[in-house]
């Protein structure tokens, strides 16, 4: 199952990587450690998103420009030599030399670029419909269902295609595609998580993905959360978004269950047991009202330990932290008894998985 060769790759492969390693935060590691099967197209896969992702996120491009660039990138990642130099976004290098993104492409097995492409004319038109949005900045997603409708573009598309990808490769057990609930909770974790703990660093740029539906039930005004007065509200809303996220982890561990090949689990688990760590990190801390926070480097470090074994000892990430949840749970907090009882379900379920004579 032998990795990356680069002394077979050609100048573009490399330079794919180059990027990959530039943009990519936690994922550049996991990806490069694949079965060579599926390296180069999951690598061009995450750059195709990544520069979707740095359209959408680039505020400084006017909506008539972003919203035809989002809903044509599917053919634009075929136009040979194209690249874009309007962009201010810190990804931006990747944009100003995507041609090598698309001869690289242009390379791999069909099957494999037809699952890219139909996931990127999707997510490109999803990401589209909620640009328009962006200029109301204070309006936001509504809905819980509007809330999870975004997620699913950016986050939920990924997981279908990853899924498509492993089972094309035989990497991945086939009945996976037959539950598309399992691989939508994957991406919706992953995506809430990001959501949850980005929640400054998105307002700072005009954006707000917290849902109207779940802040209005702490806050009469979004900008409250802020507030240092309204700190007790403002961590009881993120508490409300922690309790909504953690829906999703039963489902998570039912789909790692479907994994049949070593890289390809530690390339899933790794990021599930990433974002349990994080919903932890965030659960009733005031710094993420101010600023960025991030898992320690060392907690990093034993989390890829962990995600890297088997089902069980991800398992026991997941009650770990769901254990310091409960911890850390409020009684002053309206959700309470609605968290303290989804943190026993989570262990309960992982009880009957692996259950203890
Ligand atoms: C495994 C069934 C193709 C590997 C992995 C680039 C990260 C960037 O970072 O707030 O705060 O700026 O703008 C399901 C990854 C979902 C997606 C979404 C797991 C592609 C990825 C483009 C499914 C990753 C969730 C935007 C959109 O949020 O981010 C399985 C590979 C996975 C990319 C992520 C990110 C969305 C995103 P940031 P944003
Ligand atoms: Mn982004
Ligand atoms: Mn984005
Ligand atoms: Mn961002
Ligand atoms: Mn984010
Ligand atoms: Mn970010």
């Amino acid at each position: 199952v032998h990795r990356r060769d680069p002394s077979t790759e050609s100048e573009t492969l490399k330079e794919c990587f180059r990027f990959l390693n530039l943009t990519s935060r936690s994922f550049a590691a996991v990806i490069q450690e694949l079965n060579h099967e599926l390296l180069v197209p999951i690598s061009l896969f995450y750059l195709v998103l990544r520069g979707l992702d740095t359209i959408e996120d680039d505020m400084t491009i006017p909506l008539s420009k972003k919203v035809p660039l989002l809903r044509n990138f599917h053919n634009t990642m075929e136009v040979d030599g194209w690249q874009y130099h309007e962009s201010q976004e810190k990804d931006r290098e990747l944009l100003e030399k995507f041609d090598v993104v698309i001869t690289e492409l242009k390379k791999i097995k069909p099957t494999y670029y037809t699952i890219i492409k139909d996931i990127t004319i999707k997510m490109g038109n999803g990401m589209a419909d909620y640009a328009q949005n962006d200029e109301m900045i204070k309006n936001g997603v509504d809905t819980i269902d509007d809330y999870e409708l975004y997620c699913h573009y950016v986050a939920g598309l990924v997981g279908e295609g990853l899924t498509r990808l492993f089972v094309a490769s035989e990497l991945g057990n086939p009945k996976l595609a037959e539950r598309p609930s399992l691989t939508e909770s994957m991406g919706q974790f992953l995506q809430k998580t990001n959501i949850i703990r980005d929640l400054r660093e998105d307002w700072s740029d005009g954006r707000r993905w917290y849902p109207k539906e779940i802040w209005s039930r702490h806050v009469d005004k979004w900008e409250d959360l802020f507030d240092p007065n309204c700190e007790d509200k403002a961590l009881n809303c993120i508490s409300d978004m922690v309790l909504d996220a953690l829906k999703h982890c039963e489902e998570c561990l039912f789909y790692m269950a479907g994994m049949r090949e070593q890289s390809v689990f530690n390339f899933v688990a790794i990021p599930q047991g990433m974002a349990i760590a994080t919903l932890e990190l965030v659960f009733r801390n005031p710094d993420v009202l101010k600023r960025n926070v991030k898992i320690t480097k060392g907690d990093a470090c034993q989390l890829m330990t962990e995600c890297t074994q088997n089902l069980y000892t991800v398992c026991e990430v997941f009650r770990r932290y769901a254990r310091r949840i409960q911890k850390k749970n409020d009684p002053r907090d309206p959700n309470y008894l609605n968290i303290s009882v989804r943190c026993a379900k989570i262990e309960q379920f992982i009880e009957t998985l692996y259950p203890r004579q």
